[in-house]
């Protein structure tokens, strides 16, 4: 059985991660395999979003403990530099938006890949953990980055500490998602999500995250000089000629991803 799943669909990679009897918890085969498939879906021109969920109840518990504690297994010197920091490179660097579908619990570095999204969505029924501390860890997978910039220093500093459940609904009024679906809605929902984006400007989309991605540490004059230069790359599209042509025709848009 692979531990990641891809199945391309109408521009749409729908990737899932495929351990589900331990909630999807992440050991060396499957960290390699899923970026071996983000690079593939970066390269394929007729991927214009990236689905990504998990298989089973959970999205993902992080790290397998099991590896962690087998003395054949990577070995802690490896588990960040060549697992879990190229993931999040990845997924913040494709120019493409990936959606997370969080259909589970999201614990330690499975929170911290789901906050790497695009756009963060989950079922009502999920929860999410920084479960790093109750081990003797420090939250990684980017989340000292991301998880304060997302709930605010104050929230993410206790959680991290604390390691507390949050539950989804929580989790949303905090700012760690962008939406919750109740659980007969989810799936539907979450690839509508997934659909719309794939009908997108997707070279702008792509500017988006750069200058998104940009911003966290520019100043605003930086990131006003980043703004211009996206902004002449978005104008030289095939899909920004195609957004004004179809907006003086009053018809709906066709774009291509060029
Ligand atoms: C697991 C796991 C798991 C293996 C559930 N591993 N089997 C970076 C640097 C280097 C080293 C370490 O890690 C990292 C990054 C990290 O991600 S650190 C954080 C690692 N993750 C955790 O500490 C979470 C551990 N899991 C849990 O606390 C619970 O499983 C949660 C709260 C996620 C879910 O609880 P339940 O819904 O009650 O499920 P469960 O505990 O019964 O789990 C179901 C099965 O999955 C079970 O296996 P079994 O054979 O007994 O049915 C668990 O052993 C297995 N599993 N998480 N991380």
């Amino acid at each position: 059985m692979l531990p990641i799943l891809l199945k391309i669909e109408a521009g749409i990679a729908y990737i899932t991660l495929n351990r589900p009897d331990k909630l999807n918890a992440f050991n060396r085969e499957m960290a390699l395999l899923l970026q071996k498939t983000l690079d593939d879906c970066a390269a394929d021109e007729s991927i214009r979003c990236i689905y990504l969920t998990g298989a089973g109840k959970g999205f993902c518990a992080g790290q397998d403990l099991a590896e962690v504690a087998d003395p054949n297994g990577p070995g802690m010197q490896k588990i960040l530099s060549e697992h879990y920091n190229p993931i999040i490179e990845r997924i913040r660097n494709l120019p493409k938006p990936v959606v997370i579908a969080i259909n589970g619990v999201a614990a330690g570095a499975g929170a911290n890949i789901a906050f790497a999204g695009d756009v963060v969505v989950s079922t009502a029924s999920a929860n999410f953990i920084q479960a790093f501390s109750k081990i003797g860890l420090i939250p990684d997978s980017g989340g000292s980055f991301t998880l304060p910039r997302l709930i605010g220093f104050q929230r993410a500093s206790a959680l991290m500490m604390l390691g507390d459940k949050v539950a989804a609904s929580e989790a949303l009024q905090m700012g760690m998602l962008y939406k919750v679906f109740d659980e007969n809605n989810f799936e539907a929902e979450s690839k509508k999500i997934a659909a719309t984006l794939a009908g997108m400007p997707t070279k702008a989309l792509g500017f988006i995250k750069q200058a998104l991605n940009a911003s966290a540490t520019n100043t605003i004059t930086q990131q006003l000089a980043l703004e211009d230069t996206l902004q002449q790359q978005a104008a030289a599209t095939k899909d920004f000629k195609e957004g004004v042509q179809a907006f003086l025709e009053k018809r709906i848009p066709i774009y291509q991803g060029k």
